[in-house]
């Protein structure tokens, strides 16, 4: 590692979407030669075994599978028509394919909850690359689903969710395509609700040529204390750490999720002001992907057994149960069969699910108490089907919690007629506040449920399959 020299500015950070430029919250840059130095690389020439280490949580060498196959050990692939194998490799690849994307795509996936993440990955631009709208993202989510969760322009609280990513930024057009690295961080204390930026060395990215890029994210180590970071390297030198950050206010929130995003749009070019835009080629190569938390360092050396194959990793999510408690036993269920069953300020009617009754209700919504009195935990989940029999809009779930003496709210948005969405959320997914950016159900008990939606008198909206798991 040639991290000796490396000097950083504090820069300033600045939103990705927007224009406006504010101090970074916590901005402490550094040239370290901290824990990382070696890296577990080093312990496995050409990455043979490196899986098998137990520091290490995912590999993926993309010389197994189609990208189909990919895709299902991941968890979740996107735009699955943008994604082939390819036989462009980096020079120390131990390997003879890498993974490309054209336009927008991304793989997805999980690793068990760590308190510090590290990810190394090789990529390639291609040499007609143009900016680049989002990128590589490492993700903490204390509700973890198979597909990425938006959130864009939202603060997420401090107990459910923080994220960075490692991504090439144009500077505002002061360097060429695709520009330099940075980090993009979203988290509870982030100073807009753009997220904030972080610059490190500024080595404009050359388009055509593979690089070693790797990213740490390192949780606060208490709820109360600003020590987490944030680090990045580049083929083995440091180019960016951050300090001072609290990342999260409950250690319950654990690093468990990894975005390997490729997501353009026109606004790059932009804000950019690229003269060129239409002259671009939008594509990336990917490969030698390990996560881990410690250190993990480029390829080193030869594989003993010159080429070779990982044994790909899969994603912790398809392990029931491993992030998060599997749904509990059925505390209460409704299917309308018999009547409203407790429900309160709608009618039972035909047209429910599978032509079954369900429960016709109005904009002043339909409401059910003290039919069951759960406490909510991690496992505690809310199911039911709507179907909406005109446009409707801000669907919304009240349930009022007598600890916090307020209403937590779930969103689920608007509804065309004649369509039929299926809700499952955790319980502690319902927070105090009209963006759900307040305290969560957590802790309280569940003993009510009000569904509201905006929508003319005539309006209606059926429910059907209500069900609590515990
Ligand atoms: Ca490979």
């Amino acid at each position: 590692m040639s991290d000796k020299n490396t000097s950083l500015n504090c820069i300033v950070a600045v939103t990705f979407l927007t224009l406006f430029a504010v101090p970074a919250p916590t901005c402490s840059a550094r040239a370290g030669s901290g824990p990382e130095k070696g890296g577990l690389a080093s312990l496995y020439p050409g990455d043979e075994g490196i899986e098998r280490d137990s520091r290490v949580l995912f590999v993926d060498d993309f010389e197994t599978g189609s990208p189909e196959q990919i895709g299902a050990r991941w968890g979740q692939m996107s735009r699955k028509e943008n994604v082939s194998l390819s036989d462009d490799i980096h020079s120390n690849s131990p390997g003879n394919k890498s993974i490309h994307y054209k336009d927008n795509a991304h793989l997805y996936t999980h690793t068990k909850g760590v308190d510090t993440m590290y990810t190394r990955f090789y990529v390639k631009f291609h040499e007609k690359t143009g900016y680049i709208h989002h990128f590589v993202h490492l993700v903490a989510d204390r509700t973890p689903t198979p597909w990425p969760k938006g959130g864009a322009g939202e603060t997420p609280p401090g107990d459910a969710k923080f994220s960075t990513g490692i991504e090439p930024t144009g500077r505002w057009g002061k360097v060429p395509p695709p520009g330099v690295w940075n980090f993009y961080s979203y988290w509870h204390e982030m100073k807009t609700k753009w997220g904030s930026v972080y610059n490190g060395k500024q080595e404009p990215i050359v388009p055509g040529r593979w690089y070693c890029v790797e990213a740490m994210l390192k949780a606060n180590s208490s709820p109360e204390k600003a020590d987490g970071e944030q680090a990045f390297w580049v083929d083995g030198e440091l180019f960016g750490r951050f300090t001072g950050f609290r990342w999260r206010t409950t250690d319950k929130l654990k690093i468990n999720s990894f975005w390997l995003l490729y997501y353009n749009t026109d606004q790059p070019a932009r804000h950019n002001k690229d003269p060129h835009p239409e002259s671009r080629v939008m594509e990336v190569w990917f490969d030698d992907i390990v996560i881990a938390t410690e250190y993990i360092g480029p390829v080193h050396g030869k594989p003993k057994s010159g080429k070779k194959k990982a044994t790909p990793s899969k994603s912790a999510l398809l392990t029931p149960g491993m992030l998060i408690a599997e749904p509990g036993k059925s505390a209460f269920s409704q299917k309308f069969e018999n009547g409203p069953g407790g429900f309160k300020g709608g009618t039972v009617t035909d047209g429910g699910t599978d032509s079954s009754k369900g429960y016709s209700f109005g904009p002043k919504g339909c409401s059910i108490w003290d039919a069951y009195s759960i406490p909510v935990k991690d496992s505690t989940t809310v199911r039911f089907s709507l179907k909406a029999l005109g446009d409707v809009g801000d669907v919304q779930i009240l349930i009022w919690s007598k600890k916090l003496e307020n209403n937590c709210r779930y969103k689920i948005g608007s509804l065309k007629k004649g369509q039929t969405r299926n809700i499952e959320f955790r319980a502690i997914e319902a927070r105090i506040g009209w963006g759900m950016e307040g305290p969560s159900l957590e802790g309280s008990v569940l003993d009510n449920f009000k569904l509201i939606f905006d929508g003319g008198e005539n309006d209606r909206i059926l429910l059907d399959d209500f069900e609590i798991r515990q």
